[in-house]
């Protein structure tokens, strides 16, 4: 889709900037252009999760969180690119907010990952509905240094857009949902977070582990495709993974005869409960 096409499809709901983006979507970051409110909201922001993190989030992505030593300054995405491209082959791009689903699929495949430049207001601390750098850059970044969890993202990207042309696209962004987003992994020592959506927020850090409300069932590629989720509240329903490697190996298949079969079902309502659901149990925080 063409830039302005997006921009005047999605009109006053888009915050970002889209008139120096390149037809990729991509825009460059200038990290000296950043108020000095900006920073300081920043470092409460990333403050405030690492107070929650440690024991609740996935180890391998607390390690490289700590790598990128980013809690005094919003990235310079440059800088992180160089050392990313070493690690995964993977670089950031740069882009003005939410793109259309091709352009992102696109990036993805090309192990580029899309980080908004621009930084929620302060009465957005808690929350916010659009991905600002806070939550692509903190709850995404870290594990595109992990190179199985990196393979599943690019992957995703092809997955993408290959849903796209055989119209499976509300299919696939499920699995997207609930594993990039929400997912959770069980670790010998119990569950841990690894979706970005819960890594970047306030408050589902500690429901997603320890709420006895939402329901926490083990990884089915099939299950996930069919259920539905909302974006405007916790979850009613997490799903685990073994480990990105198994995730890997799980969505590895080709999807087209799993589409056509899943096409002829209902969707899963977020709270429902079904036969063959694999309940995992929460573990006791130590
Ligand atoms: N654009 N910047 C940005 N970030 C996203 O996470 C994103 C997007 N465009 C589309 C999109 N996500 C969805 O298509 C996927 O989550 C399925
Ligand atoms: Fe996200």
């Amino acid at each position: 889709m063409r830039i302005e096409e997006f921009v005047s499809n999605s009109g006053p709901k888009l915050r970002g900037d889209y008139s120096r983006a390149r037809a990729d979507f991509t825009v460059d970051q200038d990290p000296s252009a950043y108020t000095a409110e900006e920073q300081g909201l920043w470092r409460r922001l990333y403050a405030r999760q690492m107070k929650i993190l440690p024991g609740r989030a996935a180890p391998d992505y607390l390690r490289h969180l700590a790598a990128l030593d980013a809690g005094d300054a919003i990235p310079d995405l440059e800088a992180v690119s160089r050392r990313l491209r070493r690690a995964t082959g993977w670089e950031l791009a740069a882009v003005p907010g939410l793109i259309p689903d091709l352009a992102f699929f696109a990036l993805l495949a090309e192990r580029r990952f899309p980080v908004t430049v621009w930084l929620r207001k302060p009465e957005e601390f808690d929350y916010i509905v659009e991905p600002d750098i806070f939550h692509d850059f903190f709850g995404h970044v870290p594990l595109l240094f992990e190179p199985a969890y990196a393979d599943y993202m690019q992957a995703y990207g092809r997955g993408g857009l290959k849903a796209a042309r055989l119209d499976a696209l509300a299919m696939l962004a499920r699995l997207y949902w609930y594993t990039v987003e929400f997912g959770l992994v069980r670790t010998a020592d119990g569950l841990r977070i690894f979706g970005a959506g819960i890594l970047s927020s306030g408050g589902e850090v500690a429901y997603a582990l320890e709420s006895p409300k939402p329901r926490r069932l083990a990884f089915d590629l099939e299950r996930i495709l069919r259920t539905e989720y909302r974006i405007d509240r916790f979850q009613d329903t997490y799903f685990v993974i073994e480990s990105f490697a198994r995730l890997v190996e799980d969505t590895a298949p080709d999807f087209t005869p799993i589409y056509e079969r899943l096409r002829a079902l209902p969707p899963i309502a977020p709270h429902a409960v079904m036969d063959g659901d694999r309940p995992v149990q929460a573990a006791a925080k130590m």
